[in-house]
């Protein structure tokens, strides 16, 4: 197919494909002398069209950029990852793997290869930059000037799973970076591996489980003692594969899981709390208070992303509407579900929080939120047919919810909190992320107080260009990757 044949590969949504280096970006109003370090973010953005229509935008070759802010400048460039997939392409100018994380319709010449993009989330630890993709080990790319330094990052030899999440998190008392991988046998296997690596990186905790069916498990919870997976159903299914299918269908007759075990154990402790039928693919933050464990996630009733198959019904985007959600359970109890509280109205994708209280008790979380009072132009619809147009902050303690919208030509890709410094109280800096401005074809980049939303931006930097709409973005302060 060529790009213009699909509505999620042309106008905004269509590839970018250049790498650009630009210093000194416009910036209107006034950028704050304390927001200095550098601002990643990937997007996916197939360098050659996909070679089946079934395609999906999460297949898109990972394309990093990075912000580099320093007092009263902010310096730009965007790279393709070198990852295995993106060589092999490159060199012989087609496409050679077929249709998303299905290895059944790969060409034959690169059976040998990993299929992993890179194209999801990025995270800094122990010095050393990551670009990542679920579905594959960790890309390591330098964080100066995001050239490919390892397509196939494997921790020392020490991670045996051949997946690994885009959505490890760090522990900041220990400064450990704990994540997973899923289908980590290979495609379709009911096999976890969880993985710690303390603060110089090196492995300290590997764990097998298997899950209870095998559905997608994109983000994970942690808290001081504990991790927990819920098992949502976006199925994975070799025979479906075999047929020329997309990795996942959602299949609306099977529960959520969530499986809760002990950090550094082996995994013997592992305990499974049924729930009903959800969607949530993002953790905003997890704790724990004595025995009891809070999640909060976006969770929706129904499937999400509008080209994934469904097995049962027609996609219903009302049903994809997600809210934050606080997932409940007390292991001193004997119980077999989980118990939810709905904590807002809003509607919203991608959950964030002051990454100083991850895995801890926190109080303030941010999100894009789809605000349907507001006036909606259509220019703005988005592959998930979902537009956003507003940022918010969520006050837990007083359920108290303050927003910015942009104005009814743009919409907003996902927010990054940046504290004001390493020790401001929770919630005081920077609200971040990159704004599209469909009649320029042009994005922006934004800057507010976030402690102030409803104010506006303090300071808007302007990109001569579009990108496409982002996955993840991840800050890394200059105070531990210096940039000055
Ligand atoms: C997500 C994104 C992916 C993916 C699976 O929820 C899940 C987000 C960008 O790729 O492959
Ligand atoms: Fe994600």
């Amino acid at each position: 197919m060529n790009f213009e044949e699909s509505p999620m590969f042309r106008g905004w949504a269509a590839p970018f494909r250049a790498e650009l280096s630009s210093q000194d970006l416009e910036v209107e109003g006034e950028l704050p002398a304390d927001l200095v370090g550098s601002f990643y973010r990937v997007q996916p953005d197939f360098l050659y069209p996909p070679t089946h229509a079934n395609d999906v935008p999460f297949n898109g070759d990972g394309h990093v950029s990075l912000f580099r802010f320093t007092p009263g400048h902010v310096d730009f460039r965007c790279r393709y990852v070198r990852t295995q997939r993106f060589k092999a392409q490159q060199a012989a100018r087609k496409a050679l793997f077929g249709t998303y994380r299905n290895r059944f319709t790969d060409d034959p010449s690169v059976e040998h290869l990993s299929g992993g993009t890179a194209n999801t989330n990025l995270i800094y630890h122990a010095g050393r930059l990551f670009a990542m993709k679920e579905d594959s080990p960790p890309v390591q790319i330098d964080p100066h000037t995001l050239e490919t330094l390892d397509d196939y990052y494997t921790f020392d030899g020490k991670l045996q799973s051949l997946t690994f999440t885009a959505h490890p998190k760090i522990d900041p008392i220990t400064g450990e970076m704990v994540g997973f991988g899923y289908e980590a046998r290979g495609n379709g296997t009911d096999d976890v591996a969880f993985y710690g690596t303390d603060a110089s990186g090196k492995v300290n905790w590997e764990a097998w489980i298997k899950v209870p069916y095998v559905g997608m498990l994109h983000d994970f919870a942690l808290t001081t003692n504990h991790v927990a997976l819920l098992v949502i159903p976006y199925t994975a299914d070799l025979e479906r594969m075999r047929q020329g299918h997309i990795h996942f269908a959602w299949d609306s007759s099977l529960p959520t899981w969530l499986g809760v075990m002990r950090r550094g154990g082996d995994g013997s402790d592992l305990r499974w709390y049924k729930g009903p039928l959800r969607c949530a693919t993002h953790v905003m933050n997890a704790y724990e208070v004595g025995s009891q464990l809070f999640i909060d996630m976006d969770m929706a009733p129904g499937s999400q992303f509008p080209f994934v198959p469904s097995l049962h019904e027609v996609f219903d985007p009302t049903e994809a509407h997600g809210r934050i959600t606080r997932l409940k359970v007390d292991l001193a109890e004997p119980a077999e579900t989980y118990e939810m509280e709905v904590m807002y109205g809003e509607v919203c994708v991608l959950p964030r929080i002051d990454e100083r209280y991850w895995s801890l008790p926190y109080n303030v979380g941010f999100a894009p939120v789809m605000d349907f009072t507001k006036p909606l132009d259509g220019a703005r619809l988005s592959v998930t047919g979902l537009v956003i147009n507003t940022w918010a902050r969520f006050d837990h303690d007083q359920r108290k919810v303050t927003t910015y919208s942009c104005d009814n030509v743009s919409s907003l890709q996902e927010c990054c909190f940046v504290p004001r410094s390493r020790t401001a109280r929770e919630g005081a800096g920077y609200l971040i992320g990159i704004v599209n401005r469909y009649l320029e074809d042009r994005c922006d980049l934004l800057v507010l107080d976030a402690e102030h939303l409803d104010a506006g931006p303090l300071a808007t930097v302007r990109l001569p260009h579009r990108l496409r709409n982002g996955i993840h973005t991840h800050w890394v302060p200059d105070w531990v990757l210096p940039v000055r």
